[in-house]
């Protein structure tokens, strides 16, 4: 028989229905209860995109075509998916544990978020890590840390973008500017030498080489709502600003940080930068995130081999 082998996917998480959304906020602000002015906007955001996130169901979608893609590739191991979130059931800790019980001794974790930071990825193989040792230290967890570079993640984007110029009039794609963004986060990130700044720097570069656009800029979204300076700029300032300056008639906006139509891009994309974009009279292009797209489950097959190997 062959070893079964624990493939933890960790992502975000996201309320399952509207009463969830008050724990989940609380959970992400670290057990301090969101005031109800803060509640009331961010349930008015999930009702916005149609009530809930679409998140949930393609974590699971993801995670199990990421582990029948592993099962295709290779036959010395068994991977068996556990998931495990962030700020809700099951936790990464519940994942853990689940693995523990079922005897698994080796496993493979990887987070779906391709830019490494203490905030981020960090923290989930972290918890991922403490969570073994906890339970006796009998399960080994190999984390992979970052995937912003993947060839095949470069690929699924380059043709992503490739597809909204190909829609576009040749007068737009003559003024076209790619804004390739990722979460912000504190600036403080930037003193502890967090790489995560450079890495989004990094897959825009390899974008801007791959594919056809000429006019490519890096910018943050989804701030938080804390009074400390955070990552800029904003994509929405930066479309004011870049067509002030450069007249752009179209952008396309890439969020390489996120992989599914979750919250962060159905809402802070595809309303704010839209209601942006139809002020100034710019045309407003947003590719299909990655999804299940096999060029993206392939890069993380990659990803976690790269990192086995090692
Ligand atoms: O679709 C959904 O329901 C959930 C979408 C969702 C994703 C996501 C990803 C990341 N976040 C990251 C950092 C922060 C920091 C704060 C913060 C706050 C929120 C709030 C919601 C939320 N995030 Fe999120 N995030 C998603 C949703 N996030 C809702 C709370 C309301 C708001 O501010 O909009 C600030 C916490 C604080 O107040 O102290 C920091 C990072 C990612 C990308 C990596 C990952 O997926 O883990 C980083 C998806």
């Amino acid at each position: 028989m062959k070893e079964v082998r624990g493939l933890l996917v960790m992502a975000y998480g996201t309320p399952y229905k509207e009463e969830d959304i008050e724990r989940y906020y609380t959970h992400i602000r670290h057990g301090r209860k969101p005031s109800q002015e803060h509640l009331d906007d961010l349930t008015e955001r999930y009702r916005a995109i149609g009530g809930i996130s679409p998140l949930a169901k393609m974590t699971e979608a993801q995670a199990h075509a990421l582990c029948a893609r592993l099962n295709e590739v290779q036959d010395e191991v068994e991977y068996k998916v556990f998931i495990g979130l962030k700020h809700i059931e099951p936790f990464v800790e519940d994942a853990v544990e689940a693995m523990v019980k079922e005897g698994i001794t080796e496993a493979v974790s990887i987070v779906l978020a391709p830019h490494f930071s203490t905030f981020s990825i960090k923290s989930y193989n972290g918890r991922a890590k403490e969570a073994a040792e906890k339970l006796g230290g009998t399960l080994n967890i190999t984390s992979v840390e970052a995937w912003y570079d993947e060839p095949k993640f470069i690929e699924f984007w380059k043709d992503a973008v490739n597809g909204e110029l190909a829609k576009m009039t040749e007068e737009e794609r003559a003024n076209a500017c790619l804004i390739v963004s990722n979460h912000s986060l504190p600036e403080k990130i930037k003193l502890a030498g967090d790489p995560y700044e450079e890495q989004l720097v990094k897959t825009a570069r390899l974008i801007e080489e791959a594919s056809d656009i000429v006019n490519v800029e890096v910018g943050w979204q989804s701030a938080g709502q804390t009074p400390e300076p955070w990552l800029g700029p904003d994509v929405q300032d930066l479309t004011k600003e870049l067509f002030e300056q450069k007249g752009y008639k179209a952008f396309i906006y890439t969020p390489v940080g996120f992989v599914t139509e979750h919250l962060e891009v159905l809402y802070d994309n595809d309303i704010e930068c839209k209601v942006v974009c139809d002020e100034i009279g710019a045309s407003y292009y947003r590719p299909t995130m990655p999804n299940t797209h096999p060029l993206f489950i392939d890069a993380m097959v990659d990803a976690i081999n790269k990192k086995l190997a090692e």
